[in-house]
């Protein structure tokens, strides 16, 4: 007779696979900039079952979860040899992040886990927390993944046990599989999240897209996404941090802002996809928008579309932080881009679109006039031109 225990493992699998498999479906219509597809691409149920139950029937009669998986977001993104990869957030009910490597054939379904989270080494001063790997190819050869590394802060009073600094850890591989850490970047600011590599050389230096905070959570008269160079990667040092993208009040990004994964290179520009962040009465409201820099100079802005260009909808909006998509990976193919980006910091989704069309809607979409009247005016020069055109 099957035991109780071999007959819910059995389901378990079961289960699970059919899970994994599940194709996913892409919208019909989509808004012309983007299509979004019908499930989430990665999320806690995605976690391989051995990470969680201990299997021996004598040591786990109930087949329990002894280590639970809270949530899967925020992954960094990159096409490596042919296979869709994501390096997601994995966070566990203990709170604690780390990565972990999943792949997928095709970028929209059936992404699974590697065999095992990333093991990733310390530098002297431990981390606490780990999250947001942003994936570079570097032009020197190497895939760099710039991350946040959490600690307490040092100088908070006992009684806050919520203070952290936040700083920009520095990992390296060829394979994805073995990874170098480097010190920590070190910039002027006091607090840095979002930091991000860019993928070519600049002057023969690395070029950082930073975002300088003066606290763990409020931007205070810091903010923006900075920019800055250094000459190694193996003590990564920046000494000269400018904005090249400020918070503004009543924009999307009157809070915070911070770049999200490293720009694609068309021919007009760099195209960047940000994360901005706003006030309102239920918290903190997270949008995605996208602007682009100038060829020649990586800290000049040439076009930026008013508003945001992806929001969250529906079930996107609900989830441990809602109201907040977040995105830290793209993959270019050709012309095609998948944008993965996460929800409500609990699960990974991915929107489909091309080079192409971000290249337009960057290009052809009204800037941000700043007041109400700037915006009734853009509307009625398009209800104007749309008077004459031709259909
Ligand atoms: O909770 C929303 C996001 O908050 C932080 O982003 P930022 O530094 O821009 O405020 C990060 O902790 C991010 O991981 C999280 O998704």
């Amino acid at each position: 007779m099957t035991s109780y225990f071999q007959e819910r493992l059995n389901k378990l699998r079961a289960r699970h696979e059919e899970f994994l498999e599940r194709p996913n479906e892409r919208e019909d219509l989509g808004n012309g900039l983007f299509f979004r597809y019908r499930n989430p691409v990665l999320t806690a149920d995605h976690v391989p079952l051995n990470w969680k139950y201990d299997f021996n029937e004598q040591a786990n009669p109930w087949l329990m979860e002894r280590i639970g998986i809270n949530a899967v977001f925020n992954a960094g993104a990159m096409l490596f040899d042919g296979r869709y990869i994501l390096v997601a957030r994995v966070e566990g009910k203990d709170r604690k992040s780390f990565f972990a490597v999943a792949e997928s054939p095709n970028g929209i379904d059936r992404f699974r886990f590697w065999d095992q989270p990333v093991v990733l080494a310390e530098n002297e001063e431990p981390d606490t927390n780990v999250y947001d790997m942003r994936l570079v190819a570097h032009e020197d050869g190497w895939i760099y993944g710039l991350f946040c590394t959490e600690r307490r802060d040092p100088g908070a009073p006992e009684g806050d046990q919520t203070a952290a600094i936040a700083q920009c850890g520095i990992v390296r591989t060829r394979d994805l599989c073995k990874w170098e850490r480097l010190p920590d970047l070190k910039t002027p600011s006091p607090q840095q999240r979002n930091v991000v590599l860019h993928p070519e050389f600049v002057n023969g230096q690395y070029a950082f897209y930073t975002r300088p905070q003066d606290g763990f959570i409020e931007a205070g008269n810091g903010g923006g996404i900075g920019f800055g160079l250094c000459a190694n990667m193996e003590q990564a040092v920046i000494t000269n941090e400018v904005i090249l993208d400020r918070k503004i009040y009543h924009t999307v990004y009157e809070a915070k802002n911070g770049l999200g994964p490293a720009p694609i290179k068309t021919a007009h520009g760099w195209l960047h996809l940000a994360h901005g962040v706003r006030n309102t009465a239920a918290g903190l409201r997270y949008t995605l928008y996208l602007f682009m820099t100038a060829l020649d100079d990586l800290s000049r802005i040439i076009h930026k579309p008013a508003g945001y260009f992806i929001a969250p909808e529906g079930e996107e909006r609900i989830g441990d932080v809602s109201n907040v998509v977040f995105s830290n990976g793209w993959i270019q193919d050709g012309d095609r881009v998948l944008v993965y980006y996460a929800s409500s910091d609990t699960r990974m989704h991915v929107a489909e679109t091309s080079v192409q069309q971000l290249v337009d809607y960057v290009l052809n979409t009204p800037e941000d006039g700043l007041t109400s009247a700037a915006s009734v005016q853009a509307i009625n020069e398009l209800i104007g031109a749309n008077a004459v055109a031709v259909h």
